[in-house]
């Protein structure tokens, strides 16, 4: 027994020696290779939850519906406003099925009709014959969005053609105090869209004249913005000029094919006129992270006519609109206005449903998925930044190079050739957006031949390529804010 207690802590030692020992030799011999350092601006994580939707909707819905108009002149009776059959849920359930994971609603378009009981103006709902004044638009459209967990969001328009007191002190209180109302009510709203537009002339209350505002100082945006970020400290805040996301400077549905998530708005503001190139493009040392949304209506106007019934967006037209928005890496938010019955018209529905088939038939089975994945250089030569984490499918691991190297490579190996129409690519956006040259090449005849050559990335880049058949795919990053750090590769 003696004997065995001798040998038993000299055995344990001995371990503990070995173990001691292959540890400091592995820490001396293999130093931790850091992560990238951020390059500044960076998304916040609302903004960074923002791009990972891509797809958000818009309903625009008021008594323009009823009337024709496209800008209501604020004088309509409230019994105008009467559909016939209203369905928030069919709305948010065409959407969601077609791949939209937001909905926001005017819940007062410029004419100053409120979609839901206020009890700041009898100029809503509750004076209209829909549901004898005991209806809510808004109420409705926030649970369809609710039960189907899809995100809602609110458009409040700043301009209001209906209101007396517009252009006095009296209305800023007046708009805060709807603002109070919708986010204290009809929670949570993802993100709340203010409208540069202000036209001029109006109702007004029966005054039926033209009214200049000063666009810079009139609302004090900076007060209202701290009032509702105290009820929700998560809403981002969607104008012209941000501050968290920016008009695209169109409402064609086109970002530009540079598209910068930064941009310096210190001196920018809602309806600050010829800032359109500015906001469609972004800039590259911009001191801001404010990306870009693109809105853009499924129909000509952005309310339902039905004379435009015939002029619904095509499935190929709205695929198109995907390509030149999220494609280029900002979101869509794509108007499907609902008609006098209160629904989606058949023919957007068709058009949604057929929108929805092209995506998952063009991006159905992603070949880089088994591919074989090499770089021309890796971050510390260390796997956790090698060009495997491009293809793993996760959204928080990536392929960087060392802090030096701003070029670099990736090659994908498909194996067997196959024919492929896209290629799309990623930046880890947590760390900046950084790539401003790439281009693309393919194995072809033995040799590398060019297929795209582009400018930015960001969240996401979709290039459409002439279809072609090959079994290599070269990726070439020829200029970098700094180190490239790309989070995912697919083709199709
Ligand atoms: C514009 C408005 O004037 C249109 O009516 C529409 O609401 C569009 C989304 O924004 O500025």
């Amino acid at each position: 027994m003696r004997s065995m207690k001798y040998k038993v802590p000299r055995l344990g030692s001995l371990l503990l020696l070995t173990l001691l020992f292959s540890f400091t030799h592995h820490t001396i011999n293999h130093k931790k290779v850091l992560p990238p350092a951020p390059v500044y601006p960076i998304p916040s994580p609302q903004q960074l939850a923002w791009h990972r939707m891509e797809l958000n909707a818009f309903i625009h819905f008021t008594t323009n519906t009823f009337t024709g108009r496209e800008w209501g002149e604020g004088s309509e009776p409230e019994s105008v406003f009467n559909p016939t059959d209203l369905n928030a849920q069919q709305w948010v359930n065409t959407l969601k099925e077609a791949g939209f994971k937001g909905v926001i609603l005017t819940a007062k378009h410029h004419d100053g009709f409120c979609l839901w009981p206020t009890a700041y103006t009898e100029h809503s709902v509750k004076k209209s014959p829909w549901k004898n004044g005991q209806g809510d638009v808004v109420r409705e459209v926030s649970d369809a969005c609710k039960q189907a967990g899809v995100k809602f969001g609110i458009y409040l328009s700043p301009w209001d053609r209906n209101r007396a007191d517009y252009g006095q002190p009296s209305y800023i209180t007046y708009y805060r105090n709807q603002l109070k109302e919708l986010f204290a009510n009809y929670g949570p709203v993802f993100e709340m869209w203010f409208d540069g537009a202000n036209g001029g002339s109006g109702y007004y209350g029966g005054a039926n004249e033209t009214r200049k505002i000063n666009g810079a100082t009139y609302y004090d945006w900076p007060n209202t913005l701290k009032m509702v970020r105290s009820i929700q400290p998560n809403v981002l805040f969607f104008s012209d000029a941000g501050p968290d996301l920016r008009w695209v400077g169109n409402e064609r549905g086109v970002v530009g094919e540079t598209n910068w998530n930064t941009i310096s708005n210190d001196t920018l503001y809602a309806g600050k006129p010829g800032i359109e190139n500015l906001l469609n493009t972004g800039s590259e040392n911009g001191t801001k992270w404010i990306p870009a949304e693109v809105d853009v209506s499924i129909r000509p106007g952005w309310f339902y006519h039905a004379k435009e019934d015939s002029l619904v967006k095509t499935p190929q037209q709205l695929f198109d609109l995907y390509l030149t928005s999220v494609g280029r890496g900002s979101n869509l938010l794509l108007n499907v206005p609902p008609d006098q019955r209160g629904l989606f018209h058949e023919q957007d529905i068709a058009a949604l449903r057929g929108f929805r088939k092209i995506l998952d038939t063009e991006f159905k089975t992603n070949l880089a998925k088994n591919a074989v994945a090499k770089a021309s250089t890796f971050r510390g030569k260390d796997a956790t930044f090698a060009a495997s984490k491009l293809i793993d499918g996760k959204a928080e691991t990536y392929w960087a190079t060392d802090d030096n190297i701003t070029t670099g490579s990736i090659e994908l190996d498909l194996a067997k050739p196959s024919l492929i129409k896209y290629v799309v690519l990623q930046e880890y956006i947590p760390l900046g957006q950084r790539v401003k040259a790439f281009t693309v090449d393919v194995w072809k005849n033995n040799s590398w031949q060019p297929v795209a050559s582009a400018t930015t990335i960001g969240y996401k880049r979709i290039l459409k390529i002439t279809p072609v058949e090959t079994a290599k795919i070269r990726i070439s990053i020829n200029a970098s804010k700094a180190c490239p750090v790309l989070s995912n590769v697919e083709v199709y």
